[in-house]
């Protein structure tokens, strides 16, 4: 056979803006509450935009600014070491790749994750699209019984069609896909994220399921992981969120994360609580039993500068005295006792640059007297001589203690369980296949290559007046 040529093919990042689009459109006919979501943001958006906020904000026209309309995240959750597998080989077909390690076991979900996403700026500015993924770990079931039941109909399922293995497979040996094989590729594979009306479990083993723990029933019970979220990006999240109180929309009752702050870092979350379901349960004597299930909802995410690991540290020791239990007789709301331990991380940007606490992207403003030799070059002395300007590098990740928030509020008041699972990185990357990335090299990647390009035009004299 003749594979097509290089010149033939579709770029990965055009097929991840089809794919994201296609999740958007299918989520918005299947929850009807996502497109009311999708309104207010777009709304809360456009007025930053048109305010004097926008300028505070940094953001980089042309990158930051034109992707934030089509922004988004979504979130699966897979049971078997196969079926992680299978989706790495999909996602990496449209340039999103394993990033990052998530332990949610410490807070009493069974499952560990990474986040698929583009890795370099010009991806990330086409479409950030990620997938958080989430591998159930069947070894935290206690019941060893129910354990060997939900591995057994976990290996009986098929979460993918055959035509998205054969057109994943193709894509690997030819070096890519067509135009007309990527219109394929994109419908076959949104099958996988569908949700299903009828579960593949009758009604008794789902209860079981559900009282190990409300999210090994997700997993299990369905003939595939359908998304249980998608995520649109808001540049102002308590705008948003007050529009989704007035629209009746039942939010969440705080946000996860850092506070309000005029320089924004990392990510604040919130979500609207999961619907309530009718599911359809085949029976053992042939007759369809109804139940309920409640896994689905909507949230909204404000992105932030990305953190160094320095920034990070401090970011986790201040959460940490907030989330630690209220010392008796405090009367603060948690949003007044977030504000007040946040209060020791600078709040703008040539700080948090200089403090070496997040990561930056460095873009020429205007022109210097004379060229600049690379080794007298002084980025942060050209900052405030106005020659070089400062834009955050946007946190493309997240975040486990509000990841576990945003989890728990969706799955309602079954018991809590607290696992002792120990270190599960090496045992997820064994399970995926290959091994995860590094944000934070990442971002500093980002970093130090436009610092690398500032520097050399200023060498070279074509930036000089
Ligand atoms: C994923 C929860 C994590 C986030 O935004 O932190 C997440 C899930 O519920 O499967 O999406
Ligand atoms: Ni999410």
């Amino acid at each position: 056979m003749t594979y097509p040529t290089n010149a033939d093919f579709i770029v990965p990042d055009a097929i991840r803006d089809d794919f994201s689009d296609a999740m958007s459109r299918m989520y918005r006919t299947e929850v009807g509450a996502y497109g009311d979501l999708l309104r207010i943001v777009s709304e809360v958006n456009a007025g930053v935009l048109a305010s004097d906020d926008a300028d505070l904000l940094n953001l980089t026209p042309e990158e930051d600014i034109d992707r934030i309309s089509l922004e988004r995240h979504a979130a699966i959750r897979v049971g078997t070491a196969q079926e992680l597998a299978m989706i790495a080989r999909i996602f990496a077909v449209m340039g999103m790749h394993p990033v990052g390690y998530y332990d949610l076991s410490a807070a009493g979900v069974p499952v560990h994750s990474t986040a698929f996403r583009p890795k370099n700026r010009k991806a990330l500015a086409r479409n950030p699209f990620r997938i958080f993924t989430s591998l159930l770990r069947l070894e935290l079931i206690e019941d060893a019984d129910l354990r060997r039941t939900a591995a057994e109909i976990l290996a009986r399922r098929r979460i993918f069609t055959p035509d998205a293995i054969a057109l994943t497979e193709r894509a690997e040996a030819q070096g890519g896909l067509t135009g007309e094989e990527a219109v394929r590729f994109v419908a076959a594979i949104l099958e996988t994220f569908r949700w299903h009306e009828r579960a593949c479990v009758d009604l008794g083993t789902f209860r079981a399921l559900n009282e190990a723990h409300r999210l090994i029933a997700d997993v299990v019970s369905f003939k595939g992981p359908h998304i249980n979220h998608l995520t649109p990006r808001t540049l102002d999240i308590d705008a948003a969120q007050a529009a989704m109180q007035a629209a009746g929309l039942p939010a969440k009752a705080v946000i996860e994360g850092p506070p309000r702050r005029r320089c924004p870092i990392l990510l604040r979350q919130t979500s609207f609580k999961a619907m309530q379901e009718q599911v359809t349960f085949p029976g053992a004597d042939g007759a369809a039993r109804i139940g309920h299930h409640t896994a689905r909802f909507g949230e909204i995410e404000q992105r932030g500068v990305a953190l160094t690991p320095k920034g990070r540290a401090l970011y986790d020791r201040l959460l940490g005295t907030v989330r630690s239990p209220c010392p008796s007789g405090e009367t603060a709301t948690y949003e007044e006792r977030l504000a007040t331990a946040f209060a020791a991380f600078p709040d703008n940007w040539r700080t948090l640059h200089a403090e070496g606490l997040a990561y930056f992207k460095f873009s020429l403003a205007r022109a210097p007297d004379a060229p600049i030799p690379a080794d007298r070059f002084d980025a942060t002395a050209l900052v405030d001589t106005g020659v070089l300007a400062l834009s955050p590098v946007i946190y493309e990740d997240f975040l486990p203690v509000s990841a576990a928030g945003i989890f728990q509020s969706n799955l309602g008041d079954g018991p809590s369980v607290i696992y002792d699972a120990g270190p599960g990185r090496a045992a997820f990357e064994a399970a995926l296949g290959m091994p995860l990335a590094d944000e934070f090299t990442l971002y500093a990647g980002i970093e130090s290559a436009s610092i690398a390009r500032c520097r050399a035009r200023l060498a070279s004299g074509q930036a000089a007046a």
